[in-house]
């Protein structure tokens, strides 16, 4: 190493080290080691044109501890890192810059990338990912063909938030109170045709498989309440007057079925027009026109006014053979059960209001169980809970849970019902009508040129065809989706100057007929532009280009996989390495994703494991949530309130150690914290005290430490306290607990005049995982051959942390009388002249005579005196 400075000069330090971990390629993971592995996975970050924030510090600060000390531990640490590039912001961008997105990202990503490498993070840069780089999303196309093959992708032309500001559709889950997640822009309803990837498949298994997953558990509630799984039954009701239709509800209270007074069906239900009797039809047709304007979300409000219009018909109740008339409400929604209910007023809180409104008759049919008398709801006829069944015929008597049984059990047997599981979870709407996405690896072609497609059963295209074809109906005419097989992907965007959305609901990439209208081959699914001559030999046929892309979370469902292979170009992974590198060992990121990428990532990887790509069905076994970083106002960081902390003007003025040492000491991992000026100074000074503690002012090692120096022993045990600390709070992520111990040793170590090479040592390794860069220094001027993360973690010695000097309490005749200090062994005689010596035990003695003494060593004397 080249210069020796003898102040704690940081930015000398660190460069120095940064570069020699890369030169020595120490952090890079080995496939197939001997030793057993640790995979860390953080969330990749999004490379914005703002920088790395804070926050990104934190997120990949937490892992790289536990990585350095797991690697110290024995283990073959993998902690990847990449970009995930696709998406909104840098399309944005591109839109007001006229600059390719695709060099955008690049600019981006080779920002964070020298941000990161200034953090000094024991990342292996060989595995690096991009989303959009063609060799990365080759493999998120193949995905997709897998799951169009299985039938788990479809088109749908549906009602889908549509926001005007970003051009786009978005998720129900990008969808916060009516405004979009990105940007808080306005969102409305509107009809697109849509690709849907069928989640809902899997939506039990989502739920089964969180039992076996080692996550936070508020973040397993928040998901399975997104899934929502509800039990109920279906129940059939015969038509009035319609004797060739009925109506299907879903219920999850078939002990109510006496009580349901009247029905609702959803506004869009298909037997609006056929139940409307003709004196409704002007009412109905207002009353569905004025819903559709609505979101579901000003439809199911409670505290808003209940509407809606009777249809003029009636449905026959199943058990009771009463006629019920049938209401059309926009509190009913298409998109749950069947979209149509039995209203129960007087147990169902809606039904309820709806019928007060409405003047209907509310019956009731529950009777509340005695201890919940009494309560709010007295005078009322409603009452939602559970109880005794009441004007129910046969039924009387028997509690909610059994009649519930019951009634579906009857209803089954006469073919009028069934017992069934509802779920909250749509379909994950998949497209985007923008230019920054993955292409969809698929073509449209007519009706005749599919049928004889299908029948080639010898093509690569042919062999990705769904069992039920995938049709979209336009101007009367339907076309059908095919596939571009394996052979012809990555299907790459093409090149274009105008990033702007339509506004039409089409994306940029509709106007480019040139790579939109092809002549396409059935054979071996390759394109050439319509604009030529159909080629003379093969299978061609006419064809456009899917133009929706692909939303963000496509790349992000599956990059932990990607890792472990990621210049495969034939696998989305070599199966030896996914067995041994399998799913990562824990990951590390905010809670915000929990109904979106942390939904979808599992669905991917349960389909993938499915289809035998993966073995392991999770992706994610332990999940950490780390809080967020404040501003110094207890806010949300902002740029605009001048709270804004730059982690790279935060390095410039302390250095990297500081910034990571303070923002694990700031609290716990998993709290959100305010940034605090004073607390990054007093850190630093730490690191200063730590290495003036070890270098003198001429820039050499100390002369009070020395290989032949007994440590006293008070320094020998705060040392061991402070391995056993450390360790164990690494292992629980207890890093804010971990460095106090650590300051604890400083303050000790600054107290003694004499001290062992062994022991400042060991210090070292503990502070590396922390401060990495100043411990390998003082490491390496010590004598010791870098890298100090080479070296076995220290192990403690227990038997030094029992304190050589132990409390003893003095007891007269079983009251406590004072206390003093003893060595662990001292003897009972030794204790009792003390105690009796002791000014407050000795008044307690006098006029008396000693009848015993009772002795629990290292404890208390207790004296029996009379
Ligand atoms: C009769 C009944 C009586 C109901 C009662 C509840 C209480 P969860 O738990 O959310 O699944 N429902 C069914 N489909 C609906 C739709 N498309 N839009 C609005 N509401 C719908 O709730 C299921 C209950 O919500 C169902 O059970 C139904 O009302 C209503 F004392 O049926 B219930």
């Amino acid at each position: 190493m080249t210069k020796v400075s003898k102040d704690y000069n940081f930015s000398e330090i660190e460069p120095r080290w940064q570069s020699f971990w890369e030169k020595n390629r120490t952090f890079q993971a080995e496939d197939f080691s001997d030793k057993p592995k640790y995979y860390l996975l953080a969330m990749f970050p999004y490379p914005s044109g703002n920088g790395l924030h804070i926050g990104h510090t934190e997120n990949y600060t937490a892992p790289d501890i536990l990585a350095r000390y797991k690697r110290a531990r024995g283990f073959n640490i993998f902690q990847p890192m990449g970009w995930d590039a696709f998406g909104l912001p840098t399309e944005q961008t591109a839109i007001e810059s006229g600059i390719h997105p695709r060099d955008i990202t690049s600019r981006n990503i080779d920002r964070f990338r020298v941000q990161f490498k200034r953090h000094g993070f024991a990342i292996d840069w060989n595995r690096e990912v991009n989303t959009t780089d063609p060799g990365y999303f080759k493999w998120t196309q193949w995905i997709f063909l897998q799951l169009f093959k299985h039938g788990l992708a479809y088109v749908d032309e549906k009602p889908v938030w549509w926001c005007e500001a970003l051009g786009t559709v978005l998720a129900n889950e990008e969808v916060i109170d009516g405004l979009s997640e990105r940007g808080n822009h306005p969102v409305v309803r509107r009809n697109l045709r849509q690709w849907v990837l069928r989640i809902t498949a899997y939506a039990e298994r989502l739920l089964e498989g969180h039992k076996n997953l080692d996550w936070p558990a508020s973040t397993i509630r928040h998901q399975a309440s997104w899934i929502g799984r509800s039990e109920g039954a279906e129940i059939v009701f015969a038509l009035d007057g319609h004797p060739d239709q009925t109506l299907t509800v879903f219920t999850t209270r078939p002990d109510t079925l006496f009580g349901a007074t009247y029905m609702v069906i959803a506004p869009e239900h298909p037997l609006v027009g056929p139940l409307t009797i003709p004196a409704q039809h002007k009412a109905v047709s207002e009353y569905v026109e004025a819903s559709s304007r609505k979101s579901d979300l000003d439809r199911t409000d409670l505290a808003k006014e209940k509407s809606g219009v009777f249809t003029g018909s009636y449905a026959i109740n199943p058990v009771s053979d009463e006629k019920v008339p049938i209401w059309i409400a926009d509190y009913v929604l298409m998109s749950y059960g069947t979209g149509a209910i039995m209203a129960v007023p007087a147990h169902d809180e809606r039904d309820h209001e709806f019928a007060t409104e409405f003047g209907l008759p509310i019956t009731t049919v529950i009777e509340r169980p005695p201890e919940k008398s009494g309560d709010s709801e007295i005078g009322e006829p409603l009452y939602t809970g559970t109880g005794t069944m009441v004007n129910s015929g046969a039924y009387d008597g028997l509690p909610s849970a059994i009649g519930i049984q019951r009634i579906t059990d009857a209803l089954e047997a006469a073919g009028k019902g069934r017992a069934t599981v509802n779920y909250k979870l749509r379909d994950w709407l998949f497209s985007r009508q923008r230019y920054w996405g993955e292409p969809f690896p698929v073509v449209w072609v007519n009706e005749d040129d599919y049928k004889e497609l299908s029948a080639q059963e010898a093509s690569e295209v042919a062999a990705f065809l769904p069992t039920e074809p995938v049709v979209f109906e336009e101007g009367g005419k339907r076309f059908y989706s095919v596939p571009v097989p394996p052979s012809q992907i990555p299907l790459c965007l093409p090149e274009t100057e105008s990033y702007q959305p339509s506004g039409t609901g089409e994306s940029p990439l509709a106007n480019i007929e040139e790579w939109v209208e092809i002549w396409f081959n059935t054979d071996t699914g390759e394109a050439v532009p319509a604009a030529g001559a159909k080629p003379d030999t093969g299978h061609w046929v006419r064809a456009r280009r899917e133009t929706n892309t692909m939303p963000q979370w496509a790349g992000s469902s599956w990059y932990h996989i990607r890792y472990c292979d990621p210049v495969n170009t034939a696998a989305v992974i070599d199966p030896p390495l996914d067995r041994y590198w399998g799913s990562p060992d824990i990951y590390v990121g905010g809670p915000e994703h929990t109904v979106t990428h942390l939904l979808y990532a599992r669905f991917w990887h349960h389909f993938l494991h499915d289809i035998g790509v993966v073995a392991d069905p999770e992706p994610y076994q332990r999940l950490v949530h780390q809080g967020m970083i404040l501003g110094e106002d207890g806010e949300k960081m902002s740029k605009r309130s001048g709270s804004y902390v730059d982690p790279d003007a935060v390095i410039d003025r302390y250095g990297a150690d500081s910034l990571r040492l303070y923002i694990m000491f700031m609290g716990p991992l998993s709290d959100d914290k305010p940034w605090n000026s004073s607390g990054i100074e007093g850190v630093h000074r730490f690191l200063r005290k730590a290495w003036r503690g070890i270098i003198d002012r001429e820039g050499k090692v100390s002369s009070r430490i020395s290989e032949g120096n007994e440590d006293p022993s008070e320094l020998n045990r705060v040392l061991h306290e402070t391995i056993k600390k450390v360790t164990e709070d690494i292992e629980n992520l207890r890093f804010n607990t971990a460095i106090s111990q650590l300051m604890i040793f400083v303050n000790q170590l600054q107290k003694t005049d004499t001290v062992s090479t062994g022991t400042v040592r060991v210090f070292l390794q503990l502070l590396a995982p922390f401060a990495p860069h100043i411990a390998e220094e003082l490491w390496e001027r010590m004598g010791g051959i870098p890298s100090i993360s080479e070296r076995a973690w220290p192990e403690f010695d227990a038997s030094v942390l029992v304190s050589d000097e132990v409390k003893i309490v003095f007891q007269v005749n079983g009251k406590y009388r004072g206390d003093a200090m003893f060595a662990a062994d001292a003897s009972q005689s030794e204790v009792a002249t003390t105690a009796q010596a002791h000014t407050r035990v000795r008044p307690h003695l006098e006029g008396k005579t000693i009848r015993k003494v009772i002795f629990v060593p290292g404890k208390i004397l207790n004296i029996v005196a009379k």
